[in-house]
This record gives C-alpha cells, sequence and structure tokens, in this order.
C-alpha cells in the first residue's frame, strides 16, 4: 500500500471538500512498535505510537497538514505560532511546502536544537522572546487577528481535528481498542485529539495524560507561573486544551498525573537503551507514567504515544554523557580505549 497522508488516508472523517487545497508531506501512518522491556516492568503487552517518525519528526505534522491546508484554502497568505519547538518545526516545514511565509515566536533558550534547526531550515520568520511559551502564545494569538495571519497552534479546530487520526491508526493496528492510552500532555491538545478519535470509532480506553512535575497545573489545578522541566516541549504552565483534557480524563475514567524530570529521564533512557527507540525527552511522560502507576494498570494492551524524534534534541542526549577522549587514529590505541583485552 502507498501511504497517501493523514487527509487523504481519512478524508470522510475531516472538514475537506475537493475545493480544499491539501498540502501534507505523506504524515502519519506511524508504527506501532511493540516494547518488551516496557511490558516486562509494568506486567502488561505494551506498543508505542511513534510519532517521531512523521516528517518533521513530531506528532505536530498530523494536525499541521490540514491546519495549512485549511489557511490557504480560506486565503490566509501566512501563518504564525507560538511553540516549544516542535509546531514551528512543522509548521515552518508545512509553509515552505505550501509556500508561504511562516512566523514562529519562542521562548528564548528554552527550545531544543534540532526544532531551531528546523524552523530556520524551512524559512521562518523566528523571535525569541524573553518569556516562556504561555506569554509567546498570547501574543502571537493578538499578532494573528491584527495581522490576518493564520494561527496554527493548536487552539486552531483543524489541528485537533486531523491528530485525531492517530486514535484512528491505533485502533487498525491493534484490531480492538487499547485499555489505556498513555502520552505527555502540554498544551493537552493531544490528549483531547486521541480521545476525540476514539470516541468517534465507539472505543473508550482510560486517557492517562502525564505532565512534567514541574510543569504540572491540570495536576494542581490552577496555573503554573514559571513552568520549569528538562522536558521542554512540555514547559508548558496554562495549557490551551485544558477543558477538553479535563474532560477527556473524566469521561475517559482516566487520570492525570505528574512524572519529575528524573522519572521522565530513566523512562526516555530505557526506551533508547533496551527498546531501541529513541525519543525526546517529553515523549517519555507516558511510559514514565505507566511505569510509576503500574500498579494501577487494568488487564489488557496499554499504548503509550512517543510524540517526538530524540533527534530534536542532542543537547539532552550528549550532556548525559561523557565523551571519550580522542586516541591515536591506530589499531591497537583503539583497542586499548575500546577495551577490546
Ligand atoms: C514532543 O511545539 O506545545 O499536550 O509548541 O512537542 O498536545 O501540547 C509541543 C508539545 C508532547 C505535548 N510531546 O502535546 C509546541 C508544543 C512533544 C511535544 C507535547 C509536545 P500537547
Amino acid at each position: 500500500m502507498t501511504w497517501r497522508g493523514v487527509i487523504a488516508e481519512h478524508r470522510e472523517s475531516l472538514p475537506v471538500t475537493d475545493a480544499t487545497p491539501v498540502v501534507t508531506l505523506l504524515e502519519g501512518g506511524t508504527p506501532l512498535i511493540p516494547a518488551p522491556a516496557v511490558s516486562d516492568i509494568v506486567r502488561r503487552d505494551v506498543f508505542l505510537k511513534f510519532e517521531g517518525m512523521n516528517p518533521t519528526g513530531s506528532f505536530k505534522d498530523r494536525g499541521m497538514t490540514l491546519a495549512v491546508s485549511k489557511a490557504i484554502e480560506e486565503g490566509a497568505s501566512a501563518i504564525a505560532c507560538a511553540s516549544t519547538g516542535n509546531t514551528s518545526a512543522s509548521a515552518a516545514a508545512y509553509a515552505a511546502r505550501a509556500g508561504i511565509p511562516c512566523l514562529v515566536v519562542l521562548p528564548a533558550g528554552k527550545i531544543a536544537a534540532g526544532k531551531l534547526a528546523q524552523a530556520f531550515a524551512h524559512g521562518a520568520t523566528v523571535v525569541p522572546i524573553e518569556g516562556n511559551f504561555d506569554d509567546a502564545l498570547e501574543i502571537v494569538r493578538s499578532l494573528a487577528s491584527d495581522l490576518g495571519v493564520a494561527l496554527v497552534n493548536s487552539v486552531n479546530p483543524y489541528r485537533i481535528e486531523a491528530q485525531k487520526t492517530a486514535a484512528f491508526e491505533v485502533l487498525d493496528d491493534l484490531g480492538h481498542a487499547p485499555v489505556v492510552h498513555a502520552l505527555p500532555v502540554g498544551n493537552a491538545g493531544n490528549i483531547t485529539a486521541y480521545w476525540r478519535g476514539y470516541t468517534e470509532r465507539g472505543a473508550g480506553p482510560h486517557m492517562w495524560g502525564f505532565q512534567a512535575a514541574g510543569s504540572a497545573p491540570l495536576v494542581h489545578g490552577e496555573i503554573v507561573e514559571n513552568p520549569e522541566t528538562v522536558a521542554t516541549a512540555i514547559r508548558i504552565g496554562n495549557p490551551a486544551s485544558w477543558d477538553a483534557a479535563i474532560i477527556a480524563r473524566d469521561d475517559s475514567a482516566g487520570r492525570i498525573d505528574a512524572v519529575t524530570d528524573e522519572e521522565i529521564l530513566a523512562a526516555y533512557a530505557l526506551l533508547s537503551e533496551r527498546v531501541g527507540v529513541y525519543c525526546e525527552p517529553a515523549s517519555a511522560a507516558g511510559v514514565a507514567g505507566i511505569i510509576k502507576h503500574a500498579d494501577a494498570l487494568p488487564e489488557g494492551t496499554i499504548v503509550c504515544t512517543i510524540t517526538g524524534h530524540g533527534l530534536k534534541d542532542p543537547d539532552t542526549a550528549t550532556a548525559r554523557i561523557d565523551l571519550p577522549a580522542t586516541v591515536p587514529a591506530t589499531i591497537e590505541a583503539v583497542a586499548a580505549a575500546a577495551e577490546l583485552g
């Protein structure tokens, strides 16, 4: 089968017509990978929906194809977003594909290097601010409406609408619903989207969302003014889809809890070292969450969304290793350094 991208594959479930100019990079169709090393720990069958396999390396592409297609259909001449990194990388790529300008407003110094590189590579106009994601979103919301530019953050309804297709793929690949679907939560667009996708298909897994402990407004029930976490993708103190996330949690009899940076990094290391799946730190929050709550997992299949690729954030990875000293270019020196007897 030739994969045709999220809009063509799921056209009947999305708000498109023959008049919609489809802007696609053939996103979606990502693998559902068994994770035996995680299964051993939680004593359930665990699968990873590896969204890092999307064209720009994160789940954002799923919603971006529809947001940008509809923006073009509705006559927008440019798009804009605030971002912790992945939305900006995706928006920049789809804007490049559509041939329109893209403005991204980012919290200075808090964007993983790979994501920043992508925004520049795709020719976006990048404005770093002395503030966090929540400040950036407030600014860009107001600017976009003043300038008549399409806002492609997840407050754009087309984003969540198309992101729901990930749930369809999980159902199609498994042949049934998972009993628990776990994933990281930042702005809470993705947990909202999965829940919509599952309910549209009559499926009802428990939705388990996990925030970083230093950025856990949904857990505390109040805005976090100065969110902090190593998982910069989910360094968000005032989620845009707050109410929808609470509905997803409650209607699915699910849970939204916090995991510490240590728990996130332990799951991140487990995934790369023992599963062979390399993700960015935020993406490991769902796996950290099911490990933390293993005793509460019902019987059945568990799916965790791995939201972004490990190559997004090389600095977090390299900060955790002691780069070995350089040795002479001889067989003896390399054998000695590798301790090969
Ligand atoms: C890897 O790019 O908010 O709960 O501006 O990049 O739907 O927000 C990214 C979020 C999880 C959280 N994992 O998803 C942005 C942005 C990764 C992410 C999330 C993000 P939502």
